[in-house]
């Protein structure tokens, strides 16, 4: 059987990933970190009671700014693959909390590799770095490919060109099976609440259940490559299975804006818009979905305002992805649709809005943290 050791496990993907090793037979290891709430929601229901014998899904306490508890628990768990998907992960807030960003996302890939060698794993332990599209930030070329150069514009995207880098480097150096993906936003029902599509799936879903009056958003013509979570941790693992370490591009190859992404969201909601704010007036009219389901909104009744505490001091307009290489060297494509995705979030999240409407009609206090 083989072991992972997951970091970030307790994230959008490392719970998409956890589910699929798990599937594919592998003992799965994963870090989380201690905090003073359960931390654990996405991977809840895969969880294992430590009480049971042949245990095949381990959480240990762990943090990647922790050398030591990084080296002890590779120490304990010698995985044949180590997936790096921990970081501080969120764009606007690398600019709040840069050094902490730094720390994490670019010296904890180090603690990690050089953790890997001095066990003497270099040979055994083959290595997945999270590297992303943010590394193209001011880009050079359209579409972006794994020749295409780097001009990071955050923090965090600085952060994680250190981590590229180091990653090729142990490779190059020391002979390590370690590759990056550089992967487009990748979204699902899973994703952070704070995410620009899941935040307007939610806030959507929240305003048209009146449990919520204005969705506030920075900038909407920011252009993006968007693809379903799931199939970006199939590619993962891909390409840990080859014979030589490689990195790769992952995307949908299709870009879009954040306004189409309001819009398409509002439609699969049957609610109309009014977008306001920094000459931004404009009413989207959308067709409303007749039904027993349809929320009776009028137009103009879903108001999207601009708020620019969301503008990034400085922001990449656009990403687009050419995941040609990914198709042909691994035979990986994406098999959902970014529409599709958009469906299924706000499915998801208009499920839980109504649940929390019908508490509040009953009047129970309603769990909906406003923090966006
Ligand atoms: P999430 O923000 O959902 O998950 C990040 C994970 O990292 C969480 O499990 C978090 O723990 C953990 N983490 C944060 N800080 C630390 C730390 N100091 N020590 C250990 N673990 C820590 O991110 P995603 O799942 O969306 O992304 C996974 C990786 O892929 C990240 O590295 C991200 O930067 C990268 N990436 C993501 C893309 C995307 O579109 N989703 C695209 C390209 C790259 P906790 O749950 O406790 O907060
Ligand atoms: P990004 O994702 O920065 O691309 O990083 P995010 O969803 O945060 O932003 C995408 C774009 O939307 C614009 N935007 C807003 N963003 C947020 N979060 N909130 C808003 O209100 C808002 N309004 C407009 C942003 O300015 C931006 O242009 C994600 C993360 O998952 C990274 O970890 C990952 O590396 C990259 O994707 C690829």
């Amino acid at each position: 059987m083989k072991k992972a050791l997951i970091t970030g496990i307790t994230g959008q993907d490392g719970s998409y990933l956890a589910e699929f090793l798990l599937e594919k037979g592998y003992e799965v290891h994963g870090i989380k970190r201690r905090a003073s709430l359960f931390n654990t929601q996405r991977v809840d229901h895969i969880y294992q009671d430590p009480h049971v014998e042949n245990q095949n899904f381990v959480l240990h306490y762990g943090d990647l700014t922790d050398s030591s508890n990084l080296t002890r628990i590779l120490q304990e768990v010698q995985p044949d693959e180590v997936y790096n998907l921990g970081a501080q992960s969120h764009v606007a807030v690398s600019f709040e909390a840069p050094e902490y960003t730094a720390d994490v996302d670019a010296m904890g890939t180090l603690r990690l590799l050089e953790a890997i060698r001095l066990l003497g794993l270099e040979k055994k332990t083959k290595f997945y770095q999270a590297s992303t599209s943010e590394l193209y930030g001011l880009v050079q070329e359209t579409p972006q490919k794994e020749t295409t150069p780097f001009y990071p514009r955050s923090p965090y995207a600085v952060a994680k060109l250190y981590a590229y880098w180091i990653t090729v480097n142990y490779r190059e150096a020391y002979g390590m099976y370690a590759c990056n993906g550089v992967l487009f936003n990748h979204e699902s029902p899973r994703r952070g609440e704070t995410f620009v599509t899941r935040k307007i799936t939610r806030g959507l879903s929240n305003i048209a259940q009146g449990l919520e009056d204005c969705l506030y958003m920075g900038n909407m013509d920011a252009l993006r490559d968007w693809g379903h979570a799931k199939d970006y941790v199939r590619m993962q693992w891909m390409m840990l299975q080859q014979d030589e370490p490689e990195d790769f591009v992952i995307a949908t190859g299709k870009q879009y804006s954040v306004r189409e992404f309001i819009k398409w969201s509002a439609r699969e909601l049957g609610v109309t818009l009014r977008f306001e704010g920094q000459g931004v007036d404009e009413v989207a009219v959308i067709d409303s979905i007749e039904g027993d389901d349809a929320p009776a909104l009028n137009v103009g009744d879903v108001v999207v305002r601009v708020d620019p505490r969301y503008f990034r001091p400085a922001e990449v307009e656009t990403l687009l992805g050419d995941p040609s290489k990914a198709k042909e060297r691994l035979g990986w494509t994406p098999e959902i649709t970014t529409q599709e995705m958009c469906a299924e979030m706000v499915a998801d999240d208009l499920k839980t809005a109504k649940r929390h409407a019908l508490l509040k009609r009953h009047g129970y206090e309603i769990p909906v943290s406003l923090e966006n």
